[in-house]
């Protein structure tokens, strides 16, 4: 039985050693949502919230995602115990509707004080198998295709085996055929265009099927399914969904109407790892490849990324890069690294994430705390 008696929310900030920009929008700093969950035995476990500052990827921010946490979310936690932790995904579908980043933080960060309860590597309590994980990296719009370039060769001597780059119209073809000429026809090589195009455009986003790309990601807006299997009949390249699968039932949705081929599951976009497993599960049984995706987080939330990475069937690299790619220092003991093959190590020598958090750090960088008990 897990028995949650107290919850700490925390507001960290934590700036980027570079500006990451989305079709959408730059971060410099990130805004991090921590939580850190106490049982009745004295157990703590950690998790983050993956929603950003601004709603210009999923409609929740960590604004929002502090408020239903507070006034929703948690309450329903504190409410009863707990027989295990994939309990607590449909006790929060019952009564809440929607923000599934907000659930997310709560459902993962139970899940790692179960693992710790029972002193099992997470990873091994959400059933993976493999203890390294390949590794891809995100890079963000460049302000040419001759910065994109030279970022791209870089992260490809780093060992990263998958280079993703961010598109946007105007700043796509252009740019990722200087990339392809650069690196050679063997880089692995994909886009993700965090929902900038319409069905209209198809005609230009079939041009980059001659660039011979892994995927295309999000071409199309997350509520577009349909529109997504008209592009994905125009189109060779495989298209992989992220914003659009928020939960196991548009996966569903996605496998049904051929909307794509691949998925990018975030467990803290879907809801927590009940569902990013259903999700696992079901694209397994439909020879979907799966690959996890990354929000920037830190140290904690990547803990939690790498653990459901190792499951069978995420077959391509994650974006799961190492700290010093995002942070001049994460809040983690010890900081996530990549070895010379491109791979990350799936800790499976200690209960729960494997990593410990750096608390005094944490608290330094604290600006602002609220701490949700029984009765609120
Ligand atoms: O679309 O996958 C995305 C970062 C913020 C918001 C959306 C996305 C991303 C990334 C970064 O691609 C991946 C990473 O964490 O390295
Ligand atoms: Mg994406």
């Amino acid at each position: 039985m897990i028995h949650i008696d107290e919850v700490t929310l925390r507001e960290i900030r934590l700036p980027l050693r570079t500006p990451f920009r989305i079709s959408s929008g730059t971060v410099s700093h990130r805004r991090i949502l921590l939580l850190q969950l106490r049982d009745r035995s004295g157990a703590v476990g950690w998790s983050e919230c993956v929603a950003a500052e601004h709603p210009n990827y999923s409609p929740e921010t960590i604004d929002t995602a502090w408020l239903m946490l507070r006034d929703w979310i948690l309450p329903l936690v504190l409410e009863a115990p707990l027989e295990a932790p994939n309990h607590v995904h449909p006790r929060l579908e019952r009564k809440v509707r929607g923000h599934p980043m907000a659930k997310a933080a709560a459902e993962m960060g139970i899940w790692e004080l179960a693992a710790r309860m029972e002193g099992v590597p997470l990873a091994r309590m959400l059933g993976g198998t493999q203890d390294r994980v390949p590794v891809g990296i995100s890079l963000g719009i460049q302000d040419s295709p001759e910065a994109l370039v030279e970022v791209a060769r870089a992260a490809l001597e780093e060992g990263y085996r998958k280079i993703k780059l961010k598109i946007a119209p105007g700043e796509d073809f252009d740019y990722v055929s200087r990339v392809r000429e650069a690196l050679g026809s063997e880089a692995p090589l994909m886009v993700d265009a965090n929902s900038a195009y319409s069905l209209g455009d198809a005609p230009e986003l079939a041009r980059l099927d001659e660039l011979d790309l892994m995927m295309i990601e999000q071409p199309l807006d997350r509520t577009d399914l349909l529109q997504h299997a008209r592009l994905q009949e125009r189109i060779r390249t495989p298209i992989c969904l992220d914003e659009s699968i928020d939960c196991l039932d548009r996966a569903r949705d996605m496998l049904e109407l051929k909307s794509g081929r691949i998925v990018n599951v975030k467990p803290g976009r879907v809801g927590g790892f009940a569902p990013a497993l259903a999700i696992h599960h079901l694209c397994q049984k439909g020879e979907i490849p799966v690959w996890c995706g990354g929000m920037l987080e830190s140290g904690i939330g990547r803990a939690h990324n790498v653990a459901l990475a190792s499951l069978p069937n995420f077959q391509l690299p994650g974006d799961l890069s190492p700290s010093a790619r995002y942070w001049s220092r994460d809040i983690v003991d010890p900081e996530w690294t990549m070895d010379e093959e491109g791979r990350v190590q799936v800790p499976l020598d200690r209960p729960g994430m494997g990593v410990t958090v750096d608390e005094e750090r944490v608290e330094a960088l604290t600006v602002r705390r609220e701490r949700i008990g029984p009765g609120g």
